[in-house]
């Protein structure tokens, strides 16, 4: 058995953070070096997929309550707009092989990717 992820011991109360929302499957946190005004990570409590390619094949819902709690925490956390980024792989910059979702809000129109 490998370690169990960061996010998995935040879950367990093995390190500290604020658990800011849970569902029945999923749970979110700040991420501790935010990127935006408010830099949320939305994790599904279980471990079993390591990037969101392997999360749309193996269990769609899952992904859709991911996108689901994002959507809400935007709305309770700004002004409901938000970006959702999904790093896949380390030369994306993925660092914890732990599905989780970025969502970025709160003035995002300076840093817009279009
Ligand atoms: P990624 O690079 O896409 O794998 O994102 C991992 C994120 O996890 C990164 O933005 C920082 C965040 N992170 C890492 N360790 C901790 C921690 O102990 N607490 C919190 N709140 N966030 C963490």
């Amino acid at each position: 058995m490998s370690e169990p992820s960061i996010f998995t011991r935040i879950l367990d109360g093995e390190i500290p953070s604020e658990i800011i929302a849970e569902t029945e499957n999923a749970f979110a946190i700040r991420d501790i070096a935010p990127k935006a005004p408010v830099h949320l990570l939305v994790i599904p409590k279980s471990e079993q997929y390591r990037n969101v390619v392997e999360l749309a094949a193996g269990d769609p819902d899952l992904l859709a309550e991911l996108v689901g709690l994002a959507n809400s925490l935007a709305a309770e956390h700004a002004d409901g707009d938000f970006r959702l980024i999904f790093n896949t792989g380390p030369n994306a910059g993925q660092t914890v092989f732990h599905v989780h979702a970025h969502v970025l809000a709160g003035g995002l129109q300076e840093a817009s990717l279009g």
